[in-house]
């Protein structure tokens, strides 16, 4: 190994002997954090040298109190996986070869840096998956590498997800990761429009339990109200539920702005300071009336009134709206008029509404605000934003030649061939690549397309401070924790795969690495540890420190958080409640909240088209997709406590349809879709909406040369067979996820 990668010292135990009693003197307890969802859930691992024993909920942990879900053993399973990559492995012929780390490094960066001198720095395309988010060393220090690259061809799981929320908030709040969460422990009325927590365990909302928090709101007397074309777990337990005709949520929130208006319901004084020209909204929802969305929505005229009714009459309330909401054709404009609900009912930035979480390591100060260049792709002309194209068009710029053509490909913790839309389309591009080059684990659907695989380690080999999820958390908290298990010698982990990569193209490049020195002995939790001690509650917070924070008594003295204080307190500190933070929360210079009427409200033509003016198909069968508690997208599949007992990768579907189309329970049905089609069991459920069909992501583990052997005995069908890469929301690129059209056939 090079020496830059010796320096990096191995992790040290973060032992608490506090908690020793009852345990035989070989084995340690740990304290860590659960990063395979947004909820950060605290969690106890017992270990007995690299063996990890047992994996419990950390009662003692602030924020979580205990809870875990199923998923959480699956850490262990991951970590004990025989099918999982520890070293390099190299494609020859169909053998993979395991060679050194620093050969394959070197063999990397030649190739890239030869497909970047033939053809250009955009010829070599980057995807990043989503636990990158989840990982404190890819996020930090995965970005030189991506640097190093100089290419526009980057692309990313954000754009079949969350890209909407950024949009927005980056025009309106001026960043792009200033999301405002919902208040959940103190609503007293909370609708959710296209999330299921129950299942998902939260979306730019960590909250662990938040079944209990959802309880909680209905013990104080308040209300929970779910919009979804599916009766989910998280409809069951809420006092209201509504079907939606998927896609169509924009015209409901058009028409409840409708009705805040015509009843005079809006109450927005405290925020027009910060908007002053907020009731102009007024002229841009005036068309459509409850009545005129009714068909279109599947929601009746008096319905939509009193949900704006019941909402405005509540001591607070707020309006959350997530992946269902989100990857639709309007999901953008659907985000953006969520957020102008909340805020003309007086419900952002108080106490029960949507409030700015003030984490302790603000990575926002220092991150890019996410870049509105006007630049846009190649072969489709779609929106980039903060960099990257939507990952709709990643094919397309693969197989389309000519200047600008992607020739080699890195991944990087991410399976779009599972993931992203028209994978068939993804699969013949990957497949005639000159090099590709895959960060993981795993030999997965998309993996066993690259050249070469570069294995990290797995999350409880590694330090961890959740740099993304503190800042969308339901309480201001933090937690850092130090590696559970030592990982071998000859292992590395994200960071220190991306930061080698990068040393060594920047020097093929005649750039200088100087820097780099600083970085292998500072590590992502250096990083850490600086934004920590200048953080609002660090050791060196400045005094600017705002009245409200003192008047509430939860001011910067006492907490003097560092690494090493949050070291000291392995289950986390607690920060307090969220507080109101405007005007500081807003980026803009002018600390003003920036409506942008003209971007956004353009869109609301297209929308007047698509709905009132062309020919529809009202009876159209549309595809939806679902999570389940015990999946994680495409990867958690080779556990097999998290796959076994019956096939959970069906098509549901309404009685009502069954009898349509003659379809009995376990019948097999062709679904066939613009762009492909697949077979799949039937599963007869009348908690779909009629018309409505539901098929979860992140299935098909039946290609050949994939090494994932319990996955393969479950491989289900990969649903994104189906789902259309041409269907994108105009505005933002979002790939259309929801609502696709599809036949079916009983087979
Ligand atoms: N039809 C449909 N499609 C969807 C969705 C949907 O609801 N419906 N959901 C979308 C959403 S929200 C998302 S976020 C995307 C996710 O899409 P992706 O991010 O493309 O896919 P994942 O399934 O998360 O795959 C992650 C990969 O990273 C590897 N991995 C796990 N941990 C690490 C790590 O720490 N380091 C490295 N280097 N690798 C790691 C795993 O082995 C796996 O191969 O899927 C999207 N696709
Ligand atoms: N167990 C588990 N947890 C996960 C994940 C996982 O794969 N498994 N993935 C993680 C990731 S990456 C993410 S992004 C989050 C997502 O977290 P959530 O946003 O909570 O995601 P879903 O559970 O997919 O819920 C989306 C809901 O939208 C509904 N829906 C579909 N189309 C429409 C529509 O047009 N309008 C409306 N109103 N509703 C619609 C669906 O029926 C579904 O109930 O979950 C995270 N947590
Ligand atoms: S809810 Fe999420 S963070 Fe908590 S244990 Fe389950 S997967 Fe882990
Ligand atoms: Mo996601």
């Amino acid at each position: 190994m090079v020496n830059s990668e010796q320096n990096v010292a191995n992790s040290k135990q973060n032992v608490a002997n506090s908690k020793q009693s009852g345990v035989s003197p070989k084995q340690k307890l740990h304290y860590s954090t659960c990063t395979l969802c947004e909820a950060m859930c605290g969690i106890e691992v017992a270990t007995q040298g690299k063996r990890i024993l047992s994996i419990k909920g950390d009662k003692d942990n602030p924020f979580s109190a205990g809870h875990i879900c199923p998923k959480a053993s699956a850490l262990k399973d991951l970590y004990d996986d025989p099918d999982r990559l520890k070293r390099p492995v190299k494609k020859v012929g169909d053998e993979w070869q395991e060679i050194p780390w620093s050969e394959a490094f070197d063999y990397v960066a030649e190739k890239l840096h030869h497909t970047q001198s033939t053809h250009g720095k955009d010829a070599v395309g980057v995807y990043l998956g989503n636990p990158n988010a989840h990982n404190m060393g890819a996020i930090l220090f995965g970005p030189y590498f991506y640097r190093a690259l100089e290419s526009h061809n980057r692309y990313s799981a954000t754009s079949v997800d969350q890209l909407p929320h950024h949009i927005v908030s980056r025009r309106l709040f001026g960043h792009m990761s200033q999301i405002p969460i919902p208040d959940i422990d103190h609503t007293q009325h909370f609708v959710i429009i296209g999330g299921n927590p129950l299942a998902s365990n939260g979306s730019i909302m960590t909250v662990p339990n938040v079944k209990k928090r959802l309880k909680g709101v209905q013990k104080r007397g308040g209300k929970v109200v779910v919009i979804d074309p599916k009766r989910t777990d998280t409809a069951d337990l809420s006092c209201e539920h509504h079907f939606i005709r998927p896609g169509s949520d924009v015209l409901l929130l058009l028409a409840m702005l409708h009705v805040v208006f015509e009843k005079q319901l809006h109450s927005a004084e405290a925020l027009l300071p910060y908007a002053e020209d907020l009731l102009d909204v007024e002229g841009y929802v005036k068309d459509f009336s409850p009545e005129t969305v009714s068909k279109q929505t599947g929601i009746e005229a008096s319905q939509i009134i009193q949900l704006v009714t019941d909402f405005c009459a509540a001591e607070s309330a707020v309006c959350y709206g997530r992946m269902g909401a989100s990857v639709q054709a309007f999901g953008t404009l659907t985000q953006y008029l969520i957020m102008l609900f909340n805020m003309l009912t007086g419900n952002l930035d108080r106490q029960g509404g949507m409030m700015f979480t003030q984490p302790a390591a603000d990575i926002l100060p220092v991150s890019s605000r996410g870049s509105m260049s006007g630049y846009s792709s190649r072969v489709r002309g779609l929106p980039a934003f903060a960099g990257e194209y939507p990952v709709a068009c990643l094919a397309e710029e693969i197989l389309t030649p000519g200047e600008g053509q992607i020739k080699a490909m890195v991944i990087g913790a991410g399976n779009p061939v599972v993931t992203t839309p028209n994978t068939e389309q993804l699969e013949r591009a990957f497949s005639q690549l000159d090099f590709i080059v895959s960060v993981d684990f795993y030999i997965s659907e998309t993996s066993r397309h690259a050249d070469i695989i570069l294995p990290p380690v797995t999350p409880l080999e590694r330090d961890h401070y959740d740099v993304v999820f503190h800042n969308f958390a339901v309480r201001n908290y933090a937690t850092y924790s130090e590696a559970v298990v030592d990982k071998d010698d000859d292992q590395l982990t994200d960071w220190q795969i991306y930061l080698s990569l990068a040393e060594r193209l920047d020097k093929l490049n005649g750039k200088s690495t100087a820097h780099y020195q600083t970085l292998w002995q500072k590590q992502p939790k250096g990083v850490i540890d600086d934004l920590l001690k200048s953080g609002r509650y660090g050791a060196h917070a400045s005094a600017n420190i705002s009245a409200k924070e003192n008047a509430n008594g939860i001011g910067n003295e006492g907490y003097n958080l560092s690494l090493d204080k949050l070291k000291a307190h392995p289950h986390g500190i607690d920060l307090g409640p969220l507080q109101p933070a405007l005007p500081d929360a807003i980026f803009h210079e002018n600390k003003k909240i920036d409506l942008n009427f003209n971007y956004f409200m353009s869109d609301i033509a297209r929308v007047k088209t698509h709905f009132f003016d062309q020919k529809r198909n009202e009876n159209q069968i549309v595809l939806i997709g679902r999570r389940h508690i015990k999946t994680n997208n495409s990867w958690l599949h080779n556990s097999p406590r998290m796959v076994k007992g019956n096939n959970r990768c069906t098509l549901q579907l309404h009685p009502i349809d069954a009898a349509e189309y003659d379809v009995n329970e376990s019948d097999r049905v062709k679904v066939t879709s613009r762009v492909g089609e697949l077979l799949v069991e039937a599963e007869i459920a009348d908690s779909i909406m009629p018309g409505v069909v539901s098929i979860p992501h992140g299935w098909g583990h039946n290609k050949k040369g994939i090494k994932l052997g319990v996955a393969s005995q479950y491989p289900g069908v990969n649903t994104n067979i189906l789902t259309d890469e041409m269907q994108v929301d105009t505005l933002s690129g979002n790939g259309v996820l929801n609502g696709v059209p599809v036949t079916l056939e009983r087979m």
